[in-house]
């Protein structure tokens, strides 16, 4: 009876940081193709980092301005999301999801030269970037990047 009653604690709080997972951010501190930052977060047991909301999106900000990566002038990052597989649907790449709540930039995202396919997380004041999203080109940009720890965890407790 104890051990049912620890159990059912166990999967409420656990349900509970499904639903509300506390992700952890990293930026390494190399700069890449949207591929390497892919392949670099993956090799350290994470993911490019997923936004499905405007607090996660506020939150990254704010993790952003506690390193040393920030500028008041000029900062991107890639994260996790691409059209590649289908021009025009963006798609969280470590979830396979569709993009639910988006933040572009006005204007974007353009595919400019038809070939912008990976999405770019920029404070560029000066051309109304505040935390906005834009689409650039995958290969031939190299940006710092966004990891954060994968919210799986819950699933090996049992
Ligand atoms: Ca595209
Ligand atoms: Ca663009």
């Amino acid at each position: 009876m104890y051990l049912n009653f620890v159990s059912l604690v166990i999967a409420v709080l656990c349900l509970i940081y499904v639903v509300e997972p506390k992700k952890s951010y990293h930026i390494p501190s190399i700069e890449a193709n949207w591929f390497k930052a892919n392949e670099f977060c993956n090799s350290l047991g994470m993911r490019l980092a997923v936004i499905k909301s405007k607090e996660e999106n506020d939150a990254i900000g704010e993790f952003v301005r506690t390193t040393d990566k920030f500028s008041e002038i000029n900062c991107s990052f890639w994260i996790g999301a691409t059209d590649l597989a289908k021009e025009g649907l963006f798609i969280w790449t470590p979830t396979g999801e569709r993009l639910t709540w988006t933040n572009w930039r006005r204007g974007e995202p353009n595919d400019e030269s038809g070939e912008e396919d990976c999405l770019q997380l920029a404070y560029i004041p000066s051309l109304e970037y505040n935390w906005n999203w834009n689409d650039n080109s995958c290969s031939g940009q190299s940006f710092h990047f966004i990891c954060e720890s994968s919210d799986t965890n819950c699933v090996t407790q049992f």
